[in-house]
């Protein structure tokens, strides 16, 4: 089966994403999910000015030989948009393939492991109160696992605390918006927040937070310890991942477990965390980490260490990712959890998918392929519209900090 053509989608259904489309000789299409949140036109250029004209003629039953190709092939390698090419590659014709099985994704994955999906939901609010109300909100909602993120305290905004309930998207300006940050407010109030969080639901559920990368290592530990009567499932991204080794400090004062990865690319970026038992969840997903190809490698070489996989899964991760990821996550055999941010009534329009919801889990459905598609008519409706995330700075000095 050859690829005749491929050709790049970008729509912004109230959020940008980018979808790469790739047909068949045969009739048969895929899609694949190629967003990169604020740099999304370098992924779509690389994939049509540099990915796009080697695809033409090839096989496309031979996914493994195409990824080789484009990630040796570039001779530069690793990088979020390089790696996001390749996974809308991989994704799309994971979906050709299991199309022309007439098989869901799963089941060339090697079949289901589990029932359904255990996913996480985002709880957030200006303050303790209205976080603990949403966290009661999402356990009516069937939750198990929820995310509980407050505002703090003499700060104007705080990551993960939205504008409006069940949306959140943190990409909300034309020119990246200025937040302020204060570690000490954080630190004394997130105990707090945990503290009302879990005397309002019990023992029943999960409870996750995330620090998004704005401790040092011997910060994230001084939470971590602080955290451990409220017995958290996760703290994510507790500190900056590039030094790999940082994490050490963190576990060697907390038995908080520990998860990252959201921004990783590659194995290597996580190879020493997994190796060395740093880490408890491994949050790579299937569109920044080179797509179901290189995802099953870091979740294969994870399992040898007991850690578990936490697929990342917020808005700016189009329902195809999502969909790719059930399928993902229905199969792997080391499965935690994942993440789920509902998208916008316009975004679930142009992009028909199969997947569903039910009482805290959620099933790929068993359409062929990886059940996602997308309605271009529609998709033309919504253009472009350039969206950065935020940046933050020290409060008290104006100085650049991890947002
Ligand atoms: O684009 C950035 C978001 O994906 C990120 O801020 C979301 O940290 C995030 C999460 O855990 O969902
Ligand atoms: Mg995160």
């Amino acid at each position: 089966m050859k690829i005749t053509n491929a050709r790049v989608i970008v729509c912004s259904p109230g959020r940008n994403f980018v979808t790469l489309k790739i047909e068949t000789d045969e009739g048969l299409t895929g899609i694949g999910d190629a967003t990169l949140n604020g740099r999304e036109l370098s992924v779509a250029s690389y994939l049509t000015d540099h990915v796009i004209p080697c695809l033409i003629g090839r096989d496309a039953h031979q996914i493994e030989d195409i990824w080789q190709f484009l990630y040796k092939g570039a001779y530069w390698r690793r990088g979020p948009v390089t790696m996001s090419a390749i996974a809308a590659v991989d994704i799309a014709l994971w979906d050709i393939k299991a199309k022309a099985a007439g098989l869901p994704l799963y089941q060339l994955l090697g079949g289901a492991s589990r029932t359904g999906v255990m996913v996480y939901g985002h709880a957030n609010g200006r303050d303790i109160a209205e976080t603990t109300d949403e966290v009661l909100r999402y356990a009516e909602l069937g939750y198990k696992a929820i995310r509980a993120q407050s505002g703090v305290p003499g700060l104007d905004k705080v990551y993960g605390v939205g504008r409006g309930r069940l949306f959140y998207e943190p990409a909300d300006a034309d020119l990246p918006s200025e937040h302020d940050w204060s570690t000490e407010k954080y630190l004394d109030h997130t105990p707090k927040l945990f503290d009302a969080v879990r005397s309002a639901i019990g023992w029943d559920h999960h409870l996750l937070h995330d620090v998004h990368h704005r401790l040092t290592p011997i910060e994230a530990a001084r939470l971590g310890k602080s955290l451990e009567p409220y017995r958290l499932f996760w703290m994510e991204d507790a500190t900056p991942a590039e030094n790999q080794e940082a994490f050490r400090l963190i576990r060697q004062h907390t038995v908080t477990p520990l998860a990252v990865g959201e921004i990783f690319n590659t194995i290597w970026d996580c190879k020493d965390l997994i190796s060395q038992q740093l880490i408890d969840y491994i949050r790579a997903t299937v569109v920044h980490a080179g797509g179901i190809t290189h995802l099953r490698r870091i979740a294969d070489f994870a399992a040898m260490y007991q850690v578990r996989t936490g697929c990342h899964g917020a808005t700016d991760l189009s329902p195809v990712c999502m969909g790719a990821a059930l399928h993902f996550d229905l199969w792997v055999p080391n499965f935690g959890v994942q993440e789920y941010m509902r998208h916008t009534d316009e975004t679930d329009a142009v992009f028909p998918h199969a997947y569903s919801f039910d009482r805290g889990f959620m099933h790929p459905g068993e359409a062929p392929g990886h059940g996602v598609d997308i309605d271009e008519a529609m998709a033309a409706r919504y253009p472009y519209q350039r969206a950065y995330l935020p940046v933050n700075r020290q409060q008290h000095d104006g100085t650049l900090w991890s947002w």
